[in-house]
C-alpha cells in the first residue's frame, strides 16, 4: 500500500478533532452545533478515509466507538487509587453534625462547598496516558474493578483523548455512567416492540450495558457520563479548590453536572438540597441527593479518610420513596446461615422506580414491633438498590380477622427444628448444610462475583444441582463436566461448556477470596482480606486459635469465634481439603508483615503533604506493612507522619506525647 497523502492525514486528525469537539457540544453541553445529517456526513467520510488508510486508525478516532468482537470475560484491574464510597446524611441534623465535624477539625468559623447532585448510575475510572484514554474500569469492591475499556469507548460522552495542548502524563478520572431518563424510555420501548424484556429502571439499563462482553451491543445503548472527581495524576495542574478542578475537567471536555455550585455553611447546603429536589423531577438523569464536598483540597487532605469513605464528602440523600399495597401472604425464606426471614408478597407495587412484589420483614420481633398482619394495607418503602420494606401498617384498613404471624417451628425447606437463642433476634434452621436451603444459598455465595466469580452458576442452576443431588458441597462444583449439566433445564450443550469453563478459571483465585468464599459466619469481604493479609496462607489460618485471630486487626471476639469454629468442625475441614484436592490454588498473599515488625498492628495517622510520596502511596505502603492509616489523632495513635503546613493533628500528637515522623522517618521505619 502507498504511503498516505500528507493531505489524507491531515484531514483524518482534523474529522478527528471537528467530530469529538460536536460530540462534546452534543452529549455533555446539549448544544449541537450542526445538523444530524452534517454530523454523520463527517463520520462517513472519516470513515471512507481510514478505510483506505487501515494503518492510520487509532484507538482513539470516533470511528472506534461502534465497539469490538466479544470477550471472553472481563479482566480485573486493581485502581491506582482507592474508589472511594461516600458516608450518608439523611437529614438536615446529619448535615449540621456533618457541617460541625468540618469546622472543628479544620478550625475555620465557616467552611465553602462544592455541591452537585448525586447521580443514580455507576461508578467508574478513567484513566488517559498522555491525554489518551487507555482503560476504563468498574468501580468493583473499590480496590479492584472490573476492566470495560472497550464498553467505555463506545460512550461518546467521555473524550477518547482530552482536549487542550499539554495532556498530563496520567490522569484517572472518575464519574458515573448514566441512562438518560429520554434515552432509557427509548430503549424499553423498542424492547417492548421486540417482545423482550423490559428494562427496570436506567441504572438496571446502564449496568446491563456496561456489562456487556460484546462492545457492539453497548454501543447501541446510549449511555451517558459525568465526571467528578479525579483518582491518579501526574503532571496535571495543582487545583486549590475541587471547583476548579471540575472546571479543568470541562475543559477537556468532559460533560460536570450543570447544576453544581459552591455554598457556604449549612445554610448554603440546605438551600442547594432543597433547590435540587425541587428541580429532581425535570433533570433528564435520576439522581437519589446532592455531595457536599469540602471546596479547599488543602483542606479535604486534611480531613482524610475513615475506613473507606472520604471524611470530607457527604451524600445528602433524598427520602425513600413509599407507597401502600397489600400484604398478601407472609413467606419464610432460608438463607445462607440458616437465619429464617419472614418475607411480604405484596400486590405489585410500582415505587422507587421499580415494580414491587416482595419486602422484607427482617424478624418476628419487628413484625410484633410494628403489629403486621396478612391482608394489611401497609406503606412500602424503596431506597436505592436496598430491599424493599414495610415501614407501617395502616390501621383504619385492617380488615376484620387479619391473621396473625407465627414463625414455624419447622424449617419450611427441610423440616428441621428451628431455634431462637434467647439474646438474638433471629430465629434460625438448625440443619445447617443438611438443609438444601442452606446449601443452595451457600453455592451460591460461593460462586458469587466477589468470592470465586463463577459466571453462569446462578439460582436456577444451583437450584437444579441440589434438588437432584448432583452437588452437595463447593467441591463438588470442581467434579462437573458438561455431561452432568447438559442434562439440566435451560442448559444448552454450550451453556454446560461455559459454566464448566468458569468453574475450572475459578480455581485461580486469592486467599481473600477464597476464604470470603467459605461462608464463615461474620466473616465478610473486608475481614477475609485482613484475614488473608495477617495469615499470608490457608495453613497458619486454619491452626490458628481465638486468641491469636484477635490480632488481627478488627477481628473481634464474636468474629474469631465464628473463624474457629468454622474450622474446628470436621465437615467444613473436609470440604476446604477437597477443594484444594480439586486444584483451587491461590498466590500467597503478602504478609502484613511478620509480627516482629514495628509497624503491625500499629496506628498511623498522615497530614500536610510529603515531600515525595502521594498520600495514597505512603497508605498503601503502611498498609503493606500491617499499619492501619486512620484519619484523627486520638490516643490510640502510634505515629503522626508529618508534611508540609501540618494542621491541628500535629498540634494534638504533641499534647497527646505521640511519636511524630517525617518522611525519612516514615521511610526508615518501612525499610526494616
Ligand atoms: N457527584 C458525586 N458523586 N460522587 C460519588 N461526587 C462524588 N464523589 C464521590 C462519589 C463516590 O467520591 C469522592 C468524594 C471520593
Amino acid at each position: 500500500m502507498s504511503a498516505p497523502a500528507a493531505s489524507d492525514r491531515q484531514r483524518i486528525e482534523s474529522l478527528r478533532a471537528d467530530i469529538e469537539r460536536h460530540n462534546y457540544q452534543y452529549y455533555a453541553l446539549d448544544a449541537p452545533l450542526i445538523s444530524d445529517a452534517e454530523y454523520d456526513r463527517l463520520f462517513r467520510e472519516l470513515q471512507t478515509l481510514e478505510a483506505g488508510h487501515p494503518e492510520l486508525v487509532s484507538p482513539d478516532s470516533p470511528t472506534q466507538r461502534i465497539g469490538s468482537a466479544p470477550l471472553a470475560g472481563f479482566e480485573t484491574v486493581k485502581h491506582r487509587v482507592s474508589m472511594l464510597s461516600l458516608n450518608n446524611a439523611f437529614d438536615e441534623e446529619e448535615v449540621t453534625a456533618f457541617d460541625r465535624r468540618m469546622r472543628e477539625a479544620l478550625v475555620t468559623e465557616r467552611i465553602d462547598y462544592a455541591a452537585e447532585p448525586k447521580f443514580d448510575g455507576l461508578a467508574v475510572s478513567l484513566c488517559y496516558e498522555h491525554g489518551v484514554l487507555a482503560h476504563g474500569a468498574t468501580r468493583g469492591d473499590g480496590e479492584s474493578g472490573e476492566d470495560v475499556t472497550a464498553n467505555l469507548r463506545t460512550v461518546r460522552a467521555i473524550p477518547l483523548r482530552l482536549a487542550g495542548r499539554n495532556p498530563p502524563v496520567l490522569l484517572e478520572v472518575r464519574g458515573e455512567v448514566v441512562m438518560l431518563r429520554a434515552d432509557f424510555e427509548q430503549l424499553n420501548q423498542a424492547q417492548r416492540a421486540k417482545g423482550e424484556k423490559e428494562f427496570v429502571n436506567p441504572r438496571n439499563a446502564a449496568a446491563g450495558a456496561l456489562r456487556q462482553l460484546d462492545s457492539r451491543i453497548t454501543s447501541t445503548r446510549k449511555l451517558a457520563f459525568f465526571a467528578y472527581g479525579l483518582g491518579a495524576a501526574e503532571g496535571a495542574p495543582a487545583f486549590g479548590t475541587h471547583s476548579a478542578l471540575l472546571d479543568y475537567l470541562a475543559e477537556c471536555r468532559f460533560p460536570v453536572a450543570k447544576e453544581r455550585k459552591v455554598v457556604t455553611g449549612v445554610d448554603g447546603m440546605l438551600e442547594y438540597y432543597r433547590a435540587i429536589g425541587g428541580k429532581r423531577a425535570g433533570l433528564p438523569y435520576d439522581i437519589d441527593g446532592v455531595v457536599y464536598k469540602v471546596n479547599d483540597l488543602a483542606g479535604q487532605r486534611e480531613l482524610g479518610f475513615v475506613s473507606r469513605a472520604p471524611r470530607y464528602a457527604v451524600a445528602h440523600k433524598f427520602p425513600a420513596e413509599e407507597a401502600m399495597s397489600e400484604i398478601i401472604a407472609i413467606d419464610v425464606q432460608v438463607g445462607r446461615t440458616g437465619a429464617l426471614t419472614p418475607v411480604a408478597r405484596l400486590k405489585p407495587v410500582f415505587v422507587g422506580g421499580v415494580t414491587v412484589t416482595n419486602a422484607t420483614l427482617h424478624n418476628e420481633d419487628e413484625i410484633r414491633r410494628k403489629d403486621i398482619r396478612i391482608h394489611d394495607t401497609v406503606v412500602v418503602r424503596r431506597a436505592g438498590d436496598v430491599i424493599p420494606e414495610v415501614v407501617r401498617v395502616i390501621n383504619d384498613k385492617r380488615p376484620a380477622q387479619a391473621p396473625v404471624f407465627e414463625m414455624p417451628a419447622a424449617c419450611p425447606v427441610c423440616g428441621s427444628a428451628v431455634q431462637r437463642l434467647e439474646d438474638e433476634s433471629v430465629a434460625r434452621c438448625t440443619a445447617g448444610l443438611y438443609c438444601p436451603a442452606q446449601r443452595k444459598q451457600a453455592l451460591l455465595h460461593f460462586a458469587s462475583r466477589r468470592a470465586m466469580d463463577i459466571e453462569g452458576l446462578g439460582d436456577k442452576l444451583v437450584e437444579q444441582l441440589v434438588d437432584n443431588n448432583i452437588v452437595k458441597t463447593s467441591a463438588d462444583l470442581y467434579e462437573l463436566d458438561v455431561a452432568a449439566l447438559a442434562g439440566l433445564e435451560r442448559m444448552a450443550e454450550k451453556s454446560a461448556a461455559n459454566v464448566v469453563a468458569a468453574i475450572a478459571k475459578s480455581r485461580r483465585t486469592t486467599l481473600a477470596r477464597f476464604i470470603f468464599a467459605l461462608g464463615i459466619r461474620n466473616v465478610g469481604e473486608r475481614t477475609a482480606a485482613d484475614l488473608a493479609r495477617a495469615f499470608g496462607d490457608l495453613e497458619p489460618l486454619l491452626q490458628a486459635d481465638e486468641q491469636m485471630l484477635q490480632q488481627v486487626p478488627d477481628v473481634g471476639p464474636v468474629v474469631a469465634q465464628s473463624i474457629a469454629q468454622f474450622f474446628a468442625e470436621p465437615h467444613n475441614r473436609d470440604v476446604v481439603g477437597q477443594l484444594l484436592a480439586a486444584g483451587v490454588s491461590f498466590e500467597r498473599t503478602p504478609r502484613a508483615a511478620n509480627v516482629s515488625s514495628r509497624m503491625s498492628g500499629r496506628t498511623f495517622v498522615l497530614t500536610g503533604a510529603l515531600p515525595n510520596l502521594s498520600r495514597d502511596e505512603a497508605k498503601e505502603r503502611i498498609e503493606a506493612k500491617g499499619g492501619r492509616v486512620t484519619g484523627s489523632v486520638s490516643k490510640k495513635t502510634d505515629f503522626v507522619v508529618v508534611g508540609a503546613d501540618p494542621g491541628s493533628k500535629y498540634d494534638k500528637a504533641v499534647e497527646l506525647g505521640i511519636t511524630v515522623l517525617d518522611e525519612e522517618g516514615l521511610q526508615e521505619l518501612l525499610k526494616e
